[in-house]
């Protein structure tokens, strides 16, 4: 019975196909939305998209208390970094940020080559009470990588060194400014990976990942980046290198104070460097997209999978059907293997026996079919075919800003509560809003509920904050579960985090940067 069942899923076809470039897509494709969704900003500038007010004037801030750029403090870097290291022109790339949402007017780009630099550029701001917002990738949602006003824009894309890979210690050492997709790739080499993978990783850095202790789609397998980052290097505010590498898993010297730097988001330190614990690439991975009809059937198939494919269990994800079609009519080169249900999981195991682990998943997925949990799906093995389905995920996020206006949240929920909130938010919306969606890392109680609109406008903004932060505040959950406070959320830090918490983290601001010049205006206000 099970096995006719099984049958009846349509399995992927194990021929190659045309993946490998679609996995690259949102770097290489070519985007003409007014919102832009190329994966690099910087690639976006002469597209024709709408470039944003600047948020200065938006947003009404009260410019910071720090000095103005004056001609001897850029011919200073000139000097210290070289002409070529220094743009003091077309800087829109490094103004905006990849939403699109957040703009600043910083006049002046600096691109250090090492440590030393960047320490030297930390000494010259600190004294001279210049305000500076490191940069990575660019790719954060929550507008924390731009300048609000006028601050100095560091860019750490010139230190893109992946220094060591050791396949005996799986111990990896970089430099920050590396983007992750070519990490990745270095420990691919050896046998390891990065264990940390999202859908901007053709663009996002590692120092930016760290900054933001992204997420992404392994954290039910290999936890967050406060275990993998086994040590950093930070620069402060005042141009002091704060060496604390380790090489080691274990090593409890006192405090731990890499931990500072992880998700801090620029505003303690620039990370410069740093070590990661890298575990094997699996051998065999296997990917089931699979179709349900209740949030009910899904957390069903969520503990089963749990309790059924253990070990092996790599990824959890949810998309509903909102978000799926959106990005099925927007990218017409994604290829779903199912439709017609609301929700979808795509689920994957990682494992070191080919056969043991499909035989595991095939199980799994007959089980839940005779169950009535899961109604259709398919799994495949075949490399080609998982980054086909990969793809149809990674694409989604961008799907909803393609054509739209998007409010984002990321937000971490009970699991029991998890999907109530998109259909309260798309009532609490009406007429107003196009798509309202929820989709993320079920594995990881991390909900992304996305709100789509024609263009902004305050009637909807109203609708919906500060009532999702409260909602979920009331739920004990998190207003932010991945993405960062940045710029967008600091005033809402207090939903997630009382006084007292929020009183320490002023006070550990102040002690690391007392000028307040590093990433001024994000996090807290
Ligand atoms: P940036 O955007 O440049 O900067 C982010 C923050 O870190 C800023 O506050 C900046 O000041 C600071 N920063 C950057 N580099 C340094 C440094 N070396 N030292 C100190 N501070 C620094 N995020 C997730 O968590 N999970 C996901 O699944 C995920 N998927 C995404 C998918 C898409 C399509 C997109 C566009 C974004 C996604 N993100 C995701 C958000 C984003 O990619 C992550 O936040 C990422 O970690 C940012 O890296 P970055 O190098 O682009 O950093
Ligand atoms: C993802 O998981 C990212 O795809 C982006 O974290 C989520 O854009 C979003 O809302
Ligand atoms: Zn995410």
């Amino acid at each position: 019975m099970r096995f006719q069942r099984l049958l009846q899923m349509r399995r992927l076809a194990t021929s190659a196909s045309a993946s490998a470039t679609l996995m690259r897509a949102p770097k290489q494709t070519t985007h003409h939305s007014t919102m832009g969704t190329s994966l690099s900003v910087r690639t976006m500038a002469g597209s024709g998209a709408a470039i944003p007010e600047l948020t200065q004037i938006t947003d009404n801030v009260q410019r910071g208390n720090y000095a103005t750029l004056n001609d001897a403090d850029v011919a200073h870097f000139e000097k210290l970094l070289g002409t070529n290291h220094v743009l003091t022109e077309d800087l829109e790339g490094y103004n905006i940020c990849f939403l699109k949402r957040i703009r600043g007017n910083s006049k002046l780009v600096l691109k250090p080559g090492n440590t030393e630099e960047v320490a030297a550029i930390m000494r010259y701001c600190n004294e001279r009470k210049l305000a500076v917002v490191p940069q990575g990738g660019n790719t954060g949602l929550v507008g924390g990588s731009v300048p609000i006003c006028d601050e100095i824009v560091l860019s750490l894309q010139r230190l893109n060194k992946v220094l060591s890979v050791d396949e005996v210690t799986g111990i990896a050492i970089v430099e920050s400014g590396c983007i992750l997709e070519n990490f990745d790739q270095r420990a691919r080499d050896v046998g390891l990976t990065v264990p940390l993978d999202l859908g901007a990783k053709a663009s996002c850095h590692i120092g930016g990942n760290v900054s933001t202790n992204a997420g992404g789609v392994r954290v039910v397998r290999y936890g967050n980046l406060h275990g993998s980052v086994l040590g950093v290097e930070a620069v402060l505010a005042n141009g002091q290198v704060l060496d604390l590498m380790s090489n080691f898993k274990k090593d409890n010297t006192g405090y731990h104070m890499k931990h500072l730097f992880i998700g801090s988001e620029g505003t303690l330190g620039v990370i410069t460097k740093l070590s990661m614990l890298c575990p094997h690439s699996s051998k065999a991975v296997n990917v089931a997209f699979i179709g349900l009809n209740s949030f009910d059937d899904v957390l069903k198939t969520f503990v089963s999978a749990k309790r059924n494919l253990g070990e092996i269990l790599s990824s959890c994800e949810l998309i509903d059907e909102r978000a799926l079609n959106t990005a099925l009519q927007q990218f017409k080169f994604l290829n779903a293997p199912i439709s017609g249900f609301p929700f979808y999981m795509l689920i994957e195991t990682s494992g070191s026996n080919g056969d043991h682990d499909e035989e595991k998943i095939n199980q799994f997925i007959g089980d839940g079919m005779e169950r009535g949990e899961i109604q259709d799906g398919t799994v495949t093995g075949d490399p080609g075919k998982v980054q086909e389905i990969w793809k149809i995920r990674e694409m989604v996020p961008l799907g909803l800003i393609e054509k739209s206006f998007c409010f984002k949240y990321d937000i971490s929920l009970p699991l029991r509560d998890f999907y109530s909130i998109v259909d309260v938010m798309r009532e609490r919306c009406g007429s107003l809003a196009t798509i309202v969606c929820g989709y993320g890392h079920l594995g990881d109680s991390n909900l992304h509920l996305n709100v789509s609109c024609d263009e902004f406008n305050d009637e909807i903004y109203k609708r919906v904050e500060p009532f999702v932060y409260e909602y979920t505040s009331k739920l004990k959950g998190s207003i932010s579960a991945e993405h960062g406070i940045g710029f967008l959320k600091k005033d809402y830090l207090h939903y997630s985090k009382n006084s007292v918490a929020i009183d320490w983290m002023r006070d550990m601001k102040k002690l690391l940067d007392p000028n307040g010049i590093l990433n001024p205006y994000k996090v807290l206000n």
